[in-house]
């Protein structure tokens, strides 16, 4: 008897595109297991799937980034049984005082690395094939993998990281691969990485500023109340965003927490902060990286909440405004290697 064949889903963009030609990959990462506040990020990827047909496809400034091919794979079916049952057990490492803690986190810590190595793998798929591999989240541990294979591939790589939080705490829950300590991992675990420039930060405990700020030039932030600051102050925000990315090398990685946008624009998001930057902020950064001459060699998009919205349901805010943040970053990112 033949296999049942999977059900067809929808192209991305509304565009089918043949997954060997795309110049760009989508790889999508259903896993929100480590988010420490309100889930829903493991349904983004499916969220902005469906949000996408009603994105326009010509974009200004980028054009018709469609036309290069951007292929969006399937979900891992692994993946989404590692969410699971991951899901429940951090469940009960924070409800149940007799879960045996320490084989609970030993398990969980087993299914980050292996959730790691199948987006490590499926990026070298990508870069193998001289695609533009693209992480679409899941919570912002998703991507770590995506990051280690880019930086292997471009050693002396930069990171834009983009968010609220700087995501440099230390096991956060005990959990090594907590969407809290990505960009710690990274410092940590990936030398390749030469520079992160952390950008909207403003929700993050002292230990994680005095690391920001002790001087070395491996990290550097402009933080949202300086951002903020300069905006209210009338200052020319693109000769701002030029200073700061000039400690970024020429191959940069783009990791985008859509927390690091203003609330409005990501209400469900799993850990939501006041402040942020505007839509047109977050595009400013994005011409001004590429007008720089930079080139973005991988990206992602991170906690896009799925919202409430079932399958067939109305597409959330969250889904919209993830399709048109995930098309301008498309753009920006093929732009910069033309
Ligand atoms: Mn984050």
């Amino acid at each position: 008897m033949q296999a049942q064949t999977a059900k067809p889903l929808t192209p991305l963009f509304g565009q089918a595109c043949d997954p060997e030609q795309a110049a760009v990959r989508v790889i999508p990462v259903p896993f929100d297991a480590t988010c420490s506040y309100r889930l829903g990020a493991a349904a983004g990827p499916a969220a902005i799937r469906r949000a996408s047909t009603q994105v326009d496809l010509f974009d200004l400034p980028w054009g018709s980034p469609w036309q290069a091919g951007i292929y969006m794979e399937r979900e891992d079916e692994e993946v989404q049984l590692l969410n699971r049952e991951g899901r429940a057990l951090v469940e009960q490492l924070r409800s149940n005082a007799n879960c045996d803690r320490p084989a609970t986190l030993e398990r969980m810590n087993t299914i980050g690395v292996e959730v790691n190595r199948r987006v490590a793998a499926r990026t070298n798929s990508a870069l193998a094939a001289g695609q533009l591999p693209l992480v679409l989240g899941g919570d912002h541990s998703a991507p770590f993998g995506s990051i280690a294979a880019v930086a292997s591939a471009h050693p002396g790589l930069g990171l834009l990281h983009i968010d609220a939080h700087a995501d440099m705490r230390v096991a956060y829950e005990g959990l090594t691969w907590s969407h809290a300590s990505i960009i710690h991992n990274v410092l940590s675990r990936i030398q390749d990485v030469a520079v992160v420039l952390q950008v909207g930060l403003r929700d993050l405990c002292a230990e994680e500023w005095e690391r920001i700020t002790d001087g070395t030039p491996r990290i550097n932030c402009l933080a949202d109340w300086e951002w903020t600051r300069e905006r209210l102050a009338g200052s020319d925000l693109s000769l701002r965003i030029d200073q700061a990315i000039e400690c970024l090398p020429q191959d940069v990685y783009i990791t985008l927490d859509v927390d690091g946008l203003e609330p409005s624009l990501c209400p469900q998001t799993g850990t939501p902060v006041p402040g942020g930057l505007t839509w047109g902020e977050v595009c400013l950064w994005l011409e001004r990286l590429v007008d720089s001459g930079r080139r973005i060699v991988g990206l992602d998009l991170c906690e896009v909440s799925g919202g409430s919205a079932a399958e067939g349901g109305a597409d959330s805010w969250d889904a919209i405004v993830g399709a048109r943040l995930l098309y301008k970053m498309i753009g920006a990112a093929l732009g910069s290697r033309e």
